[in-house]
């Protein structure tokens, strides 16, 4: 835990089709007409135009809390207690849980990912999020992300063993920011330093580190509205354009 307080970004993955066994858990439970979102928590707005999924702990237990009205959030019980803390549910006081879901019981389930060249991506395993950390809900940019690219490769590999389909964990990888290395900086830094599974945790320790101090300060975004402008200048850009439009909302823990 850093001295400072962390500025998430909260995105709202729209829920398009649940996979069965989630259908099945919020059954009865949660209103017919309501809108569901998975929220991940990111530090990399900028980048959310290269979603190609969403990653959730299979062993975590979710919860789906009412955020207003017609709204509810999937995301941990820890989660839910710090947004209610910061006013972020329209109703003050304890956070209403609808239902618990199990991580795995979500996988497959389709979702929207505001800004993405793919604006419909599945819900992926990924073993190493933390309950202890943002939302328990991490989205998938392969690009910009070495610990991303990393698990989307080993789940394309293994589509099987990991009881998805491989289509799901195949979607094109489109650059999205531009550094003197490359404009693909997680792949290559993947490649460089010999990654070959996720499970290579000191090295995706240091390739995390040089992708986001490399992206951050020598970055310049690649696509969308702010094609050219250095990632400093772009990101709180996006970021205000998310929540502008109801897409995302701060969170900070
Ligand atoms: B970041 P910090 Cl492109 N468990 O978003 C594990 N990882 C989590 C998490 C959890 N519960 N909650 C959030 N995260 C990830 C984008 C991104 C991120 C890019 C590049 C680097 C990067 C797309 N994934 O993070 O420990 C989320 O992934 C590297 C720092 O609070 C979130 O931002 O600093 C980041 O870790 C927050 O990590």
């Amino acid at each position: 835990e850093g001295v400072l307080p962390q500025e998430y970004t909260a995105l709202k993955l729209k829920v398009i089709e649940w996979a069965p066994q989630a259908a099945e858990a919020i059954k009865g439970k949660v209103p017919e007409g309501a809108s569901v979102y998975l929220c991940p928590a990111t530090l990399r707005p900028e980048t959310m135009y290269g979603q190609v999924c969403c990653f959730v702990g299979p062993s975590l237990t979710y919860g789906v809390f009412r955020a207003s009205e017609n709204e509810y959030f999937v995301i941990t019980d820890r989660a839910a207690r710090n947004m209610a803390y910061q006013g972020i549910f329209e109703k003050d006081g304890v956070p209403e849980k609808a239902a618990d879901i199990q991580g795995s019981d979500l996988i497959g389930t389709l979702v929207n990912a505001p800004l993405s060249f793919h604006p419909q991506v599945r819900v992926l395993p990924m073993e190493s999020v933390l309950a202890t950390k943002g939302t328990g809900v991490v989205t998938s940019v392969p690009s910009d992300s070495p610990d991303d690219f990393a698990m989307v490769t080993e789940l394309a590999k293994k589509a099987d063993f990991y009881g998805i389909k491989k289509e799901w964990a195949e979607l094109e990888i489109h650059p999205i920011i531009q550094t003197p290395t490359s404009d693909l900086l997680a792949p290559y830094l993947v490649k460089k330093l010999k990654i070959a599974s996720p499970k290579d945790a000191k090295q995706l320790l240091e390739a995390k580190e040089l992708a986001y101090k490399e992206g951050f300060y020598q970055g310049v975004m690649k696509v969308g509205e702010f094609k050219g402008e250095k990632v400093e200048v772009a990101k709180p850009k996006v970021r205000e354009q998310l929540i502008q439009k109801g897409e995302a909302f701060a969170y900070s823990e």
